[in-house]
């Protein structure tokens, strides 16, 4: 048996990634750009037992269904190919996304798994060529190999399209996530950005215009002008959802509580609190902030929203083996 255990932090995109170039490898059509949070992660452990006959995956302690542990194996056998290794494994997974968060990550998931996998099959993968290989799960887990400000260039093949950390952001830099709604999103990212990419006349501007953001953003956090990196990741957010809205039939993850959210935000803005909004492929929303001024943020926010719903982080590290007592604490069974 050969064992290892992972934790993986989720990030959240500042220039976002939206549509694939090729869909069997994880090809995006655009760099993109994040953020790696302190406060949302995943650990896994991966446990190769040639005692099993199939893969099994827990996730919170619970076995998932075939239809989830097939997109495990899958991830699995890139690592066993490359491995020469046919044995099976056991995933155990714990999410630490508070419940009401609605974060449930993909990015930390493949990951964490990747991180767990590569140490576990003894590869002793770098990180870009982790990146890689988390890219192929989910395409934001390329950019949570690592922690602080990450950009994943979206390179011209499969084996150079990798994240590469650009800031560890140990600067005044924070997050404050509202939870708008945490029920399962209507429209997966996957089948929103292929629908986008397919039918948006707006999309081929979306595509033009992130390259030049990632080049101005970049510069703002060299230069740590929170004001302007601010203002290219709220722009690049609302087009990347303008583009969405293009779509035939549109797609719109906004909901009434994510306006009232921005529009308190802009209201917060006006007082000369700098503050800026980001969304994904769902209505929660997240304020990027000064850390300093997440507290002053979020007490405005608690007018409208509860206390569960609200979140502080700020910047996390890359992934990172979690040691034996954690892994102990957990009650995983050691090998
Ligand atoms: C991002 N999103 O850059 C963008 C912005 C959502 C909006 O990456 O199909 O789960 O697994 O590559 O990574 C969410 O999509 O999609 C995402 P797949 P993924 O964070």
């Amino acid at each position: 048996m050969r064992q290892a255990a992972v934790r993986a932090h989720t990030n959240i995109a500042l220039i976002k990634y939206w549509g694939k170039r090729d869909e069997e490898y994880f090809l995006p059509m655009n760099s993109s750009l994040s953020l790696t949070l302190n406060e949302l992660y995943t650990d896994t452990c991966v446990t190769f037992d040639e005692t099993l006959e199939a893969d099994l995956f827990y996730l919170n302690g619970k076995q998932q269904s075939e239809q989830e542990t097939v997109k495990i194996s899958r991830f699995l056998d890139l690592f066993r190919k490359e491995a020469n290794l046919s044995v099976r494994a056991r995933v155990e997974s714990i999410n630490h996304v508070p419940t009401a968060a609605g974060l449930a990550s993909s990015a930390s998931a493949f990951a964490a798994l990747a991180g767990a996998a590569n140490l576990a099959t003894g590869l002793q993968l770098d990180d870009q060529t982790l990146s890689m290989f988390a890219r192929q799960g989910s395409g934001s887990a390329t950019r949570s190999i690592y922690g602080g400000f990450v950009e994943w260039n979206k390179g011209t093949s499969p084996t150079d399209s990798y994240a590469i950390p650009v800031d560890d952001a140990d600067w005044d830099i924070g997050m404050v996530i509202v939870a708008v709604n945490r029920s399962a999103k209507k429209v997966s990212s996957r089948v929103g950005m292929k629908q986008t990419v397919e039918t948006s006349p707006f999309y081929p501007s979306w595509v033009e215009t992130a390259e030049t953001d990632l080049q101005a953003i970049k510069e703002a956090i060299k230069e740590r002008d929170f004001q302007t990196m601010g203002e290219i990741a709220e722009h690049s957010a609302m087009k990347m959802h303008g583009s969405m809205l293009g779509a035939n039939p549109p797609i719109m993850y906004f909901e009434p509580n994510s306006i009232q959210a921005i529009q308190c935000v802009n209201r917060l803005r006006e007082q000369g609190v700098l503050c800026y909004v980001t969304m994904d492929a769902g209505p929660n929303v997240k304020v990027l902030c000064r850390l300093s001024q997440a507290k002053q943020i979020k007490e405005e926010l608690s007018k409208y929203f509860n206390e569960e719903q609200l979140l502080v982080t700020g910047p996390g590290e890359g992934i990172r083996e979690l040691t034996k007592e954690e892994v102990t604490a957990y009650g995983w069974k050691r090998s």
